[in-house]
């Protein structure tokens, strides 16, 4: 048995079994009502309007977590390919931070007049939590990927055929549907997978937790913005 599941991890990755072992939750997290409100069009704007607003807060605190996870990858990882991964997605995130402002002009929001809500103030609480040395490598750049992952498919979903999203939101969706960002998702996820199969016990349970703390981060981030 525990043989067995060895095999499977190695066959297609410790963290696609977590996808599996709770896929309501993973749903939950990346078919929410919000998501599939802009997927058939019927999105009430103020909802739009105050995810743009909070996430713009949320990406602000985001930055120095993903430069956490980049400092442990230059120091702890075996695999010198990954501090290019991560420098990648510390870059777009430079142009994120000036398509927010972009953006938020064009929607008539007041960046510098929003305060975080408690559910982005927890969040970020959170992401302040995975920063620490105390903090391995491994776990969290399991979370980056879970945070990516969650976006990059939510996204994607409104840009698939069939979607009725309104025009004046599909910029926002390709900037997290795109496939390059998928790519860039692909390679966390083999980054997490790498460090996962030689992990200790406690190291996998730990970053397990946070992976199912992430959805569930994400699923009150959505339930927020929507009001
Ligand atoms: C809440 N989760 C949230 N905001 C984001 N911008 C991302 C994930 C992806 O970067």
């Amino acid at each position: 048995m525990e043989a067995g599941l060895e095999q499977v991890a190695e066959v297609e990755g410790t963290t696609a079994t977590w996808l599996k072992k709770d896929p309501l939750m993973y749903t939950a997290a990346t078919r929410h009502p919000m998501i599939l409100s802009i997927r058939d069009g019927s999105i009430d704007l103020s909802s739009f309007r105050r995810w743009l607003g909070q996430d713009y807060l949320f990406v602000r605190a985001f930055v120095p977590f993903v430069s956490s996870v980049l400092l442990k990858a230059c120091r702890e990882s075996d695999d010198n390919s990954d501090m290019e991964v991560l420098l990648s997605g510390l870059a777009a995130l430079n142009d994120e931070i000036a398509w927010f402002k972009k953006e938020a002009s064009k929607w008539g929001v007041v960046l510098s007049s929003i305060a975080p809500q408690k559910v982005n103030e927890d969040y970020c609480r959170f992401l302040e939590s995975l920063m620490g040395p105390d903090v391995e490598y491994t776990v969290a750049v399991t979370a980056l990927w879970a945070i990516e992952l969650v976006y990059q498919q939510s996204f994607a979903y409104c840009l698939e055929e069939g979607s009725r999203t309104p025009p004046e939101l599909a910029e926002t969706c390709r900037r997290w549907g795109n496939e390059g960002f998928g790519q860039y998702c692909r390679s966390l996820q083999k980054i997490a997978d790498r460090r996962l199969l030689r992990a200790t016990n406690e190291e996998l349970k730990k970053a397990q937790a946070v992976f199912f703390r992430v959805l569930e981060h994400e699923v009150e981030f959505w339930n927020m913005s929507r009001g």
